[in-house]
């Protein structure tokens, strides 16, 4: 494959590193983005956010193999041009397709004949045919004539060490034969991992939207069971461990809530495209109905805590414990942080804030100073800096009474040795 001129529209959590593999790969990218700032930082090498291999590689790339820019006519320069924006929803969870019809529209005014056209971001059935390809054909140009156009539903596991954008498997949809040959080609040259052309681009569309409402689903499962065990007084956490050394069983695990880019995300594609046939994916809407009232639950856990010591929210100092929907990282997208922070405050609650990774979410400077004016706790994240450090010595130390932990991630046992009233989700 010869290098080609690669222009990533959109250079956040999914384009940006795809944009520095390409350019590692020797293509020659340009990240066009609407976000100056982060154009800026990119220019200078600096990573906009935690991504490993983005930290790893931008300085290597920036500025010969890849320049930032906010100037559209780069697109018209380029043998393929890639589109991952956002696909998020609305506060009704309607999706909000405007950053990509911005984009495509951008796309289209640029188009140049012979070009390869790649959609990676999250997109429900139909999307390409109905709202992406008549953007593109304004200027009469006809897709699999004078263009190609293809979707690649993007795959990027932010925090994950191991698994990033060089070495996941990667699906392949197209409109026409030789657009599908042209981007399975074209992902082969650069992914060390299977590139699967599948038959329809609407084939490729439905992939992403079920691989993550099938994680929704699962992880609805053991949050409604925790709700259950809570009552009954089983340990969630052991029985699952427990059921997990069944071959067939896919252990997920109870949390506060469900946050991040794709899961909670992706399956209101699904549900609101079938609505539009007629159809009712109740069993969806069932399973992001319950993963939706995992922080009110977490807060309410509080709440009976607090009145076992004939406390009540209201007044009580309530530190809570990691802002970032996932361990490790400083990704804040629909965190269910932000839901117990509100929902605490509703019922009265003094709250302070410590995210190790969000400074600027955090009203107290270090883990010590919050649990030093903190009675109660809530741990949202699973960051590895809470697990290593709270333990019943240090919370005893600072007079703290109650330990909700969102992320069943701390030792229940060794908390409840001192004397502090410990409650998880479902154990
Ligand atoms: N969560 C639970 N219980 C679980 C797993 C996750 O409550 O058992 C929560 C997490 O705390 C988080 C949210 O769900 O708030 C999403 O977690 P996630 O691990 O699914 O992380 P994401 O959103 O970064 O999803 C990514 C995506 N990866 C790719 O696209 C390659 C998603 O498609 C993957 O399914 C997921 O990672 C994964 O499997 O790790």
């Amino acid at each position: 494959m010869n290098k080609e001129i690669v222009t990533v529209v959109g250079t956040g959590y999914v384009g940006l590193p795809l944009a520095c593999l390409l350019a590692l790969k020797k293509h020659q990218v340009h990240g066009f983005d609407v976000n100056k700032k982060l154009t800026e930082k990119i220019n200078k090498g600096i990573p906009p956010f935690k991504d490993s291999l983005v930290e790893k590689s931008l300085q290597k790339v920036v500025p010969f193999y890849l320049k930032a820019t906010q100037n559209p006519k780069v697109i018209g320069k380029s043998d393929v041009v890639i589109i991952s924006v956002p696909t998020p929803v609305d506060k009704d969870y309607r999706p909000d397709f405007n950053p990509l019809i911005g984009a495509v529209k951008t796309v289209g005014e640029n188009l140049k004949k012979g070009q390869l056209i790649i959609i990676e971001s999250t997109i429900n059935p139909g999307v390409s045919e109905e709202i992406i390809l008549p953007l593109l054909e304004r200027k009469k140009y006809k897709v699999g004539k004078d263009f190609y156009l293809a979707h690649v539903p993007e795959r990027i596991n932010p925090g994950d060490p191991e698994r990033n954008v060089s070495n996941l498997p990667r699906n392949v949809g197209a409109f026409t034969k030789k657009g599908l040959e042209k981007a399975v080609v074209f992902y082969r040259s650069f992914i060390d991992a299977p590139i699967n052309p599948m038959h329809s681009i609407k084939e490729a569309e439905a992939t992403k939207t079920i691989e993550n409402a099938f994680r929704d689903i699962n992880i609805a499962f053991v949050n409604e069971i925790a709700k259950s065990f809570d009552q009954m007084g089983i340990d969630v956490v052991e029985v699952i461990k427990g059921a997990a050394s069944k071959f067939s069983f896919m252990p997920h695990w109870p949390s506060c809530g469900v946050g991040g880019h794709c899961i909670p995300v992706d399956p209101y594609y699904l549900i609101r495209k079938a609505e539009t046939i007629g159809f009712s994916h109740d069993f969806l809407k069932l399973a992001r109905r319950i993963n939706n009232s995992m922080p009110d639950y977490t807060a309410e856990l509080l709440q009976d805590e607090l009145n076992e010591f004939k406390l009540s929210v209201k007044n009580t100092p309530v530190g809570i414990l990691g802002i970032s929907y996932k361990a490790n990282i400083d990704d804040t997208r629909e965190s269910p942080a932000f839901e117990i922070i509100e929902k605490v405050k509703k019922m009265g609650g003094e709250v302070m804030t410590f995210d190790p990774f969000l400074k600027k979410y955090s009203t107290e400077k270090s883990l010590q100073d919050i649990l030093k004016k903190s009675l109660a706790l809530i741990v949202a994240t699973d960051h590895q800096d809470f697990i290593n450090r709270l333990d019943g010595k240090i919370l005893k130390k600072n007079k703290i009474k109650v330990v909700i932990d969102g992320k069943n991630c701390l030792d229940k046992e060794n908390i409840e040795a001192y004397g502090i009233r410990y409650k998880g989700i479902g154990r």
